[in-house]
């Protein structure tokens, strides 16, 4: 497998908490390297937008109340296998769910307010990578 990119979410529970030095030193530790960041505040749209996908979804109205609550940081991270590597580190969706060891364990406080987002897809990531960053602005 080649390197590729994945794009990253520290979620506002995660800068509220003051923790996203201490998750990106799970994702170092991993091994992926962490080739583009920025602290930003999402907008409504922003949010609307990103999850578009989830739009249906009963938790929609509360996911976009919850990304816009603080600021995030968005990332791009860039390893062997990135986008499986970094659900792997993440853990599952729910924190109660998430194995020993994963973000979502060691920080997550429910599964809504679950610390962190990745891509599930390569081509996902490349259209949420798209969304928020410039070429200019990463530097693998
Ligand atoms: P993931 O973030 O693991 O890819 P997802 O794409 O299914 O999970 O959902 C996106 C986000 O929506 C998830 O990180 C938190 C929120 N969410 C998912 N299921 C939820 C639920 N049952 N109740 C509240 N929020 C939920
Ligand atoms: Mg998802």
């Amino acid at each position: 497998m080649a390197t590729e990119r994945t794009f990253s979410i520290l979620k506002p529970d995660a800068t509220r908490r003051n923790l996203t030095g201490a998750v990106n030193a799970v994702i170092e530790k991993a091994g992926l390297r962490i080739v583009g960041q920025r602290r930003i505040q999402m907008s409504r749209q922003q949010a609307e937008t990103f999850y578009e996908i989830h739009k249906e979804r009963p938790f929609f109205g509360e996911l976009v109340e919850f990304m816009t609550s603080g600021p995030v940081v968005v990332q791009v991270l860039e390893g062997e296998n990135a986008v499986a590597k970094y659900r792997e580190v993440m853990g599952a969706t729910n924190p109660a769910q998430a194995a020993d060891g994963t973000i979502r364990k060691l920080f997550a406080e429910s599964v809504g307010e679950n610390t962190v987002h990745g891509s599930d897809s390569a081509e996902n990531a490349k259209a949420e990578i798209a969304q928020f960053f410039q070429d200019g602005d990463i530097v693998g």
